[in-house]
């Protein structure tokens, strides 16, 4: 029996749930050299931290997250709160020597997450950030694609991720409030199209040519007051960019783009072909090249369902058979688990020095959309 990694869990919402699942399906699916055990799930609503234990095999429950830095038989602590509190526990659990798995993106505001790379770099401790999309099979394919180079040389990134959820019907929630989650569709969508652009292209973004964001919903309905409330966040964000090497790249995040409802979407256009990836398509690669002959160029729609050839899909089911949305938080599970046993995983982890770059795009297109400009990554910090 590998040994065993004792996690702990700080938040039941959303990515509570999503997180639950991947580590109680991880050491099933994968031979993992570390496996995790579900020890103890935190959560402020005392009321319903029970039953949620008790569905997702949590061993132990608490309403303190500070206990947890104090309970020595915890080795990785995920923070999966909102984004107002990720600095403290992420910190302090450094401090304590755990090592921590924290939600996208990396904070809400440049100043925290800086606060928490410079923990990361005081600890011998490991830090994750849990960009989850690097791990479908079919991106993680276009990464190993980009470093064999089958792209030449690259021209333009073109990104967006694009939802409809946000409309005004849409009752009031953290994610609303500038003050929890930072900013609204920026640091929710964009930051992981900034993480798969950074990833896939293997250098760094370093201008930000101009921006625009706007806040189009003003108030929303809060459902325990049934009072209007501010909303004060983004509703969108779009705005240009160059990478070091000079490829242009284009982001847009909505949360009010009618029509798309969880289109997280990059293509990489450079001399000798093109990838491009739509999660709302997630088993999908589309790639273009010259390998058919100049008669017959074109798009090719790549299954990733191939066991020997995609990664991470020979842990799964027999070929051609699909995976979903899950699977790719039980995917960076087992790459933890990797990473924590010295072994490497099947490909990068994100770390807190790691998503801190990406949280310097985030701000510079924020100074660029306030103070409509041009901004070089090198002036943030
Ligand atoms: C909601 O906008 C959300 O769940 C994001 O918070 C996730 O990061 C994204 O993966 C899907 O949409």
């Amino acid at each position: 029996m590998p040994r065993p990694v004792p996690v702990a869990l700080i938040g039941q919402q959303f990515m509570g749930r999503a997180h639950s699942n991947a580590y109680s399906q991880a050491a099933r699916f994968f031979d993992l050299p570390r496996e995790p055990v579900r020890h103890t799930i935190c959560g402020r609503d005392e009321a319903s931290l029970k039953a949620f234990a008790e569905r997702w095999g949590w061993a132990h429950t608490t309403t303190r997250w500070q206990d947890l830095a104090e309970d020595d038989a915890i080795e990785l602590v995920d923070v999966s709160t909102p984004n107002d509190l990720h600095r403290a526990p992420a910190i302090r659990m450094l401090e304590a020597g755990k090592h921590v798995a924290c939600e996208k993106p990396l904070a809400g505001t440049l100043d925290d997450a800086r606060a928490m790379r410079d923990a990361a770099r005081k600890s011998k401790a490991r830090t994750f950030v849990w960009f989850n999309y690097r791990r479908c099979p079919a991106v993680a394919h276009a990464f190993g694609l980009m470093r064999k180079k089958k792209l030449g040389r690259v021209f333009h990134v073109r990104a967006h991720y694009l939802q409809s959820w946000g409309g005004p019907e849409t009752p009031m929630a953290w994610r609303f409030r500038k003050k929890r989650a930072g900013s609204g569709a920026h640091g929710d969508l964009n930051a992981h199209s900034v993480d798969l652009a950074r990833f896939l292209m293997g250098e760094e973004i370093a201008e930000v040519h101009g921006a625009v964001a706007r806040t189009f919903v003003k108030e929303r309905r809060d459902a325990v007051t049934g009072k209007q409330a501010k909303s004060d966040v983004d509703d969108c964000v779009l705005f240009n960019a160059s990478f070091q090497s000079g490829a242009t790249a284009s982001f847009e995040a909505s949360r009010l783009a009618t029509g798309h409802l969880n289109r997280n979407f990059i293509e990489i256009n450079g001399e000798k072909g093109a990838l491009r990836f739509d999660f709302e398509n997630m088993n999908v690669l589309w790639v273009c090249d010259d390998e058919p002959g100049p008669e017959s160029n074109g798009w090719r729609r790549v299954m990733c369902t191939s066991g020997e050839h995609h990664p991470y899909v020979g842990n799964w089911w027999p070929d051609a058979h699909l995976i979903g949305y899950e699977h790719g938080f039980a995917n960076m599970v087992a790459d933890m688990m990797r990473a924590l046993a010295g072994k490497k995983p099947a490909v990068p982890l994100p770390d807190f020095e790691d998503a801190y770059q990406t949280q310097r795009v985030l701000e510079a297109a924020l100074v660029a959309a306030r103070e409509r400009r041009s901004v070089k990554l090198s002036t943030i910090r």
